[in-house]
């Protein structure tokens, strides 16, 4: 196909990170900071007494590393850190309904929000208030809704644990479980998928494993852009001659190349680093048959050797495992016909896979979005702990499961209490504790609860941050629902969608950000966070407040909580006078936090206790559980080889619904987002050139059908059969109730497709 000018698409030929990331973070800070203050904190980031980068979940060598360098940690930085504001008179100037016109970039590009807003329907404007009358107005509007579990307290991943502690103990006080939390929309198959699996919901490794490793396969994550951090460990183990296996659909130019920009003569000489030593693109859907495909070889090369050659650790397996028998029995009866079909993969490339496996004596496998956002997510998870646990790659160094968290708070809210189904003994202690009874019964997730804000059954949503209105699929049921809520409330540091779908009651309530002072009656204070790899450590901030308004998460929390609870158990005032004070209070009613204000204070923080470090299995067997994946295709209803499937990602500029602005270096897209990637031979096979303008309809039965229109297919190094476009402008593709019925994830990685050629370019 002759290649055609398309404007804003130009391959991109270097190699990821190197000098071209050097100048997207000179031009970040320029753009958004007030030098030389707000640009010096940076420096700080994720520094011992600094603050911890609000950018991803990744850890950090104890917190005492030089500044590491990141390119989109920068732009998380300054975004917050912006000297852009949103005041009064931003609102006065202009109505909801116009503002509801901008695009996400815009609404976020304003700045800061300076006051606490609440919505006047006679004028469609926000107007500023005093925080004593919000809270008091937001008080007795909760206390007049029809009951408890009408209400939604929604928790985005960047609240710190003392913010989201108060808050679920607000909600629990007030009566509900309803805790739809970013997570649902994330990593909740690993939450679900890995307690029944190993025992409990997080990753095994730490970065001392990364040391250690002899392999790493990395599947359905995208480093270069989303694990920034990760780069830096991923060059050092390259360097140290470890192989990786890539399994992504798409080619992703960090995972293929990469000049360091911490190393000096990568940069001086424009050299750069082979990442992966394998690539492998199965299609979209097809990462469940790849593994059994592995597995599946691991086994017949393990009855082909003579004992003491043997490739599975027989040892592990039977001293550690259960339900192997059956998990085997699946596995033989696979036939390598249909491994091959659905996962898009040659029957070689599998097997050279188990080969590399089977020779390594210690690997690690991270995994993301790719594996986790499809109907069968969780069992997706589940059979990457199957793999592991066939070579006893859990409790041994180098060794271990890593799923890349995603905001960089998420584990640690989880980690106290944020969630629907709250178990008896945590219950017991916030009982004990606090002398309230909390509710018992389950609560709503994500999806739930805009299913019960649509259906009318809930009339209220707090959000504790986050965008949850975009970040959910299906705006064409979701946004229309929001209206009809009587009560929203948004806890916020920047203006966006979900606050323009206003209530009968809106208020907009702003927050500090992580990289600003907290200061409080017993002086400044530091809040914690704990990374993916379950390290819990202190985060201070520097930086004067964006405006004398603002209060800090906690103190909003308890705000509300003291507003809309007259008779509270709780001391709201006395544990935002000292965090130490609610960080005694997460000690007590979650064990594993003991002397936390004590190890908080060492530098680099302590780690959570994570017994498959120990081969401790906490499943009701007392040992890790292979569980089945049956058949190959993660949604059979879909087997019709017309039907594509089409992934929602992130571009290289977009903090999840944050849109930074419309380029998308790595994939060589420049100045906007109205793309669809697409193989060079399904676009021939379709009789679509490049440029051209396509619409994509979704192949769900009557009534469920969705139309994308107004794009254009570009080509990619994409597998057969599978598409990719932006989220949230795809997400309009997805039902909102095509999940992983185990943990409730939206399919967003995982839509059934059609395309059609619309117009040449
Ligand atoms: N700069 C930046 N950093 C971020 C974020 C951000 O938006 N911007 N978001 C944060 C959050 S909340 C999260 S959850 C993480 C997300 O981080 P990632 O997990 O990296 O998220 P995505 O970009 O959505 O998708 C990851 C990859 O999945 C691949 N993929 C799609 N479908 C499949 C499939 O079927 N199989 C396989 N094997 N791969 C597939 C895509 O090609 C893409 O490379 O990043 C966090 N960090
Ligand atoms: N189609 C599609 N949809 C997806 C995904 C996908 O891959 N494809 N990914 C899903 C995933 S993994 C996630 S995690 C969700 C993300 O869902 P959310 O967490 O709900 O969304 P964000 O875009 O991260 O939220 C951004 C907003 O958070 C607020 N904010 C920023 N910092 C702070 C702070 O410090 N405090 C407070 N209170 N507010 C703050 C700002 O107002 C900003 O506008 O989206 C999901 N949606
Ligand atoms: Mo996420």
């Amino acid at each position: 196909m002759a290649e055609k000018e398309i404007p804003g698409i130009r391959p991109y030929t270097a190699p990821a990170g190197g000098w071209g990331a050097l100048r997207a973070t000179a031009r970040a800070v320029a753009e958004q900071m007030q030098a030389p203050e707000a640009a010096i904190t940076l420096l700080r980031t994720n520094k011992p007494e600094g603050f911890d980068c609000p950018g991803c979940a990744w850890p950090d060598r104890k917190h005492t590393s030089t500044f590491q360098f990141c390119e989109n940690g920068a732009k998380a930085v300054t975004w917050e850190a912006t000297k852009k504001r949103v005041p009064p008179e931003f609102f006065a100037a202009n109505t909801v309904t116009s503002l509801l016109k901008w695009s996400d970039y815009e609404l976020e590009d304003q700045g800061r929000v300076t006051n606490p807003m609440v919505y006047n329907p006679d004028k469609d404007i926000y107007e500023a208030i005093d925080w004593d009358d919000a809270l008091t107005r937001i008080g007795e509007i909760l206390r007049a809704q029809p009951n408890p579990d009408a209400v939604e307290f929604y928790t985005s991943g960047r609240a710190s644990n003392e913010a989201a502690f108060l808050y679920q103990i607000f909600a629990r006080e007030y009566g509900t479980n309803n805790f739809p939390d970013c997570s649902n929309m994330c990593h909740e198959a690993t939450s679900v998928g890995l307690p029944e699996s190993i025992g409990i919901g997080k990753g095994t490794v730490s970065l001392d494993d990364f040391d250690q490793c002899e392999l790493l396969i990395a599947i359905g994550h995208n480093p270069g852009t989303n694990h920034p951090r990760m780069m830096g460990t991923l060059h050092e183990i390259v360097h140290r001659g470890v192989p990786i296996i890539v399994l992504n659909p798409l080619r992703e130019r960090a995972l293929e190349r990469f000049a360091d920009p911490q190393d000096a003569i990568e940069m001086a000489t424009f050299g750069a680093t082979e990442i992966a030593s394998t690539y492998l693109q199965p299609r979209i859907g097809g990462d469940a048959a790849a593994l059994k495909g592995i597995m599946k070889a691991l086994l017949e090369m393990d009855a082909l050797s003579g004992p003491g050659s043997q490739v599975l650790d027989h040892e592990f397996i039977k001293g550690h495992t259960n339900g192997f028998d059956a998990f085997a029995a699946d596995l033989r009866a696979a036939g390598w016909p249909a491994i091959v079909a659905v996962s898009g993969l040659p029957e070689d490339a599998l097997r050279n896979v188990a080969e590399a496996y089977a020779k390594s004596n210690a690997t690690i496998v991270s995994y993301g979005m790719g594996v986790t956002q499809h109907s069968t997510g969780t069992q997706n998870v589940q059979q990457i702990a199957n793999l592991l646990m066939l070579r006893g790659n859990f409790g041994k160094p180098g060794a271990g499961i890593c799923p890349l968290r995603g905001h960089s708070n998420v584990q640690g809210d989880r980690s106290v209490g944020i969630t629907e189904k709250p178990k008896a003994d945590m219950l017991e202690r916030i009982e004990q504790r606090f002398g309230f009874k909390p509710p018992s019964g389950h609560g709503h997730d994500a999806v739930a609860a805009m299913q019960a804000i649509i259906d009318g059954r809930s009339t209220a949503l707090i959000c504790l941050g986050g965008n949850l209105a975009v970040a959910l699929p299906d705006a064409e049921a979701c946004f229309p629902a929001m209206r009809k809520l009587d009560l929203l409330v948004n806890i916020a540091t920047k203006l966006n969608r979900t606050h323009l779908l206003t209530a009968k009651h809106s208020f907009l309530l702003p927050c500090l950000g992580r990289t600003e002072r907290d200061i409080q009656a017993t002086g400044p204070q530091a809040v914690t966070v704990e990374d993916s790899m379950s390290m819990v450590h202190a985060s201070r901030g520097k930086l004067t407040p964006a405006s004398e308004y603002l209060r800090s998460e906690p103190a909003i929390v308890a705000g509300l909580a003291t507003a809309t609870l007259p008779n509270s158990r709780v001391p709201w005032m006395n544990m935002i006078a000292d965090y130490d004070i609610i960080r005694d209070a997460i000690e007590s009613v979650f064990p594993e936090f003991e002397k936390y204000n004590e190890r908080i204070r060492t530098p680099g923080g302590f780690r959570l206790p994570l017994p498959p470090t120990e081969r401790v299995w906490n499943t009701p067997s007392g040992k890790a559980e292979f569980l089945r994946f049956t058949g190959l295709e993660e949604d059979p209803s879909f087997t019709d080889p017309t039907i594509m499937k089409l992934a929602t990602i992130r571009s290289h500029d977009q903090y999840n619904t944050t849109i930074y602005s419309l380029d998308d270096r790595y994939r060589g897209v420049f100045g906007r987002r109205d793309v669809v990637f697409m193989n060079e031979d399904d676009m021939a096979e379709l009789g679509i050139g490049q440029g051209d303008k396509i619409r994509v309809d979704t192949a769900f039965a009557q009534g469920q059908q969705r139309t994308l229109g107004n794009v254009i297919a570009i080509s990619y190094k994409i597998a057969r059969g599978s598409v990719a476009a932006y989220y949230p402008e795809g997400s309009c593709l997805v039902p909102l109730d095509y999940i992983d019925k185990a943990s409730g994830t939206p399919s967003y990685k995982s839509v059934p497709v059609r395309i059609t050629r619309v117009a040449s370019a």
